[in-house]
């Protein structure tokens, strides 16, 4: 089995695949353009051989014929953030060494130059696509899939690569646990150069055969219409969605706030992740719509590992159990595992769900696994049979609205300004973020800097969500006996 093994897609049936606006797509109109595109992007070529097809396209039907295009001709997909900034651009390009750019026209203009430089060809859909299916290869599902570009503790993003197998793994987990049907319809506003929106909301959805709505943004009025209609009966999101949803009650009368509401009570599941989920804000949820927010955890290397019960207890701030086919363990800080509870450790994960490779950086790869065991990095303990997220090992890893973002990299991006003598970037916790960024800056001497004129001056070096919230300027940063600087003393300083 491959990934193109999506059952309902292969079989191609009436049924209302996508809505898209105004727009309604069976499965059977998305499977032959897949198949179209697929043939289009061969140019003749019996395999594509895991050339890296990186695509630069919102929430569509383009998008889906793209990726699974991809996937069928035996290319590896490389699904871009649309809201990136160019520089962060070149390096995701450059770094998985893409060939081919697939991009709206509306996108074209501003790829244009970049992809001239990088000898990329620059092409949409409408290029690629051809009148007639031809014959598309057999895909070995241990052949590489897709890679997505993850922040962490190092100053570039790295490319996970995920193979088949792998994806078809981390869907598969999920259709069961949280008992997915061809009668689900999702709402889908979160962007797809992430797993959530890939493969629980996205692909979970079309592998069971179910409808999912598709939103280039998190729009508010136009998603809490249809839930006053009736027409969602899952909604998946970041808990930033929870407490913006919240945030848009207190500002629409209070009959308004009861008809949405009463739509989230008659939907079968809410589900939260990406980031932890405040038990202040699973009881706001659970007050004002009687929905009981599953919680779950995941990380673009494992796809989902750790989840609430579907049918069962949901524990406030906590993610629940393993997965099915999931591996969980946590270790100590000398890689023994821990078999008690109340214990804190590592999380480490094994299974079919876990990726491949970081692409191109053995390195990395090698450090991020112990005697088989990928390395999260978060620190977890086990009570009364759940998982509690404590922390991360790290704090140069940063979680905000669900981005994971590298303080590293900020920092990078930030030196480059000529009034900044030494900065630490760090994340600083938020009611509606979760955590948001700040930047302690000390300046160089004469140097005058303001707020609004380093957000104007970031603005098209990082994407916009990675700049700075606030900064605080200071004499000098806290550094220990090594000159390293000390992100807890600073965040505890402030
Ligand atoms: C937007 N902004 C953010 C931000 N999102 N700032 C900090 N953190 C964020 N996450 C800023 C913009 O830069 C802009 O700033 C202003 O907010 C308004 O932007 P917007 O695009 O209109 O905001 P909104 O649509 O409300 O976006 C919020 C959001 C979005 C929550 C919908 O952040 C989002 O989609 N987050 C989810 C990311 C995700 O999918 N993560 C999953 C990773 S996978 P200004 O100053 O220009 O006005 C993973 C594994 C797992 O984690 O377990 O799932
Ligand atoms: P990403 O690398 O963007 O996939 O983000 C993965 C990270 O998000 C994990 O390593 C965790 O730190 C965090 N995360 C995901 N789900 C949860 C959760 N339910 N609670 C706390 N943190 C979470």
């Amino acid at each position: 089995m491959t990934t193109e093994s999506f059952p309902h897609l292969r079989e191609g049936n009436n049924k209302t695949a996508l809505v898209d606006g105004d727009n309604s797509f069976s499965y059977a109109d998305v499977n032959r353009r897949i198949d179209r595109f697929a043939t289009g992007l061969l140019k003749g070529r019996e395999d594509l051989e895991e050339e890296r097809i990186a695509f630069f396209i919102p929430a569509s039907l383009d998008y889906v014929t793209t990726m699974h295009g991809v996937w069928r001709a035996g290319g590896i997909a490389v699904p871009l953030n649309v809201a990136s900034a160019v520089a962060e651009l070149d390096h995701y390009l450059t770094c998985a060494s893409v060939t081919r750019m697939i991009a709206n026209a509306s996108y074209q203009d501003s790829l244009r130059a970049l992809c001239d430089r990088l000898n990329i060809e620059l092409v949409s859909v409408d290029d690629v696509l051809v009148d007639e299916a031809g014959s598309l290869p057999d895909i070995d599902p241990e052949r590489r899939a897709m890679m997505l570009f993850t922040s962490g503790t190092t100053n570039q993003p790295k490319g996970v690569v995920s193979t088949h197998k792998t994806i078809q793994a981390q869907i598969t987990t999920l259709i069961d646990a949280w008992a997915w049907t061809e009668d689900d319809v999702i709402p889908l506003f979160l962007p797809l150069h992430h797993i959530h929106g890939i493969i629980n909301i996205l692909s979970c959805g079309l592998w069971a055969g179910a409808t999912v709505h598709l939103f280039a943004k998190f729009d508010i009025p136009r998603i809490t219409d249809q839930i006053i209609a009736g027409t969602y009966n899952v909604f998946m999101a970041v808990p930033t969605i929870y407490v913006k949803l919240i945030q848009y009650f207190d500002t629409i009368d209070a009959a308004h706030v009861q008809q949405i509401c009463d739509g989230f009570n008659a939907m079968r599941l809410n589900i939260s992740g990406s980031a932890a989920c405040p038990v202040k804000l699973f009881n706001q949820w659970k007050e004002l719509t009687g929905q009981i927010l599953l919680e779950r955890y995941g990380m673009t290397e494992i796809g989902m590992g750790i989840s609430n019960p579907y049918a069962g207890e949901r524990r406030a701030g906590a993610v629940g159990q393993a997965l099915p086919g999931v591996q969980v363990q946590l270790f100590d800080e000398y890689d023994k595992p821990i078999h008690e509870e109340a214990l804190p450790g590592e999380i480490r994960i094994k299974g079919d769900n876990v990726f491949l490779e970081y692409w191109d950086n053995a390195k990395a790869t090698k450090e991020s696994f112990k005697d088989g065991w990928f390395c999260s990095g978060d620190v977890a303990v086990l009570e009364d049979g759940y998982y509690r997220i404590m922390g991360r090992s790290s704090v140069d890893i940063i979680k905000s609205g669900g981005y994971k973002l590298s303080a590293l990299e900020i920092e990078g991006v930030l030196l480059a300004h000529d009034a900044i003598s030494e900065v630490a970037v760090i994340g600083v916790e938020d009611e509606t973020w979760g955590e948001s960024v700040m930047a302690v800056i000390a300046l160089n001497a004469g140097a005058e800097l303001d707020y609004d004129s380093l957000k104007q001056w970031c603005d098209g070096k990082m994407s916009s969500y990675k700049i700075p919230k606030a900064i605080k300027i200071i004499d000098a940063l806290p550094r220990n006996a090594m000159g390293k600087v000390t992100k807890p003393a600073l965040k505890e300083m402030l």
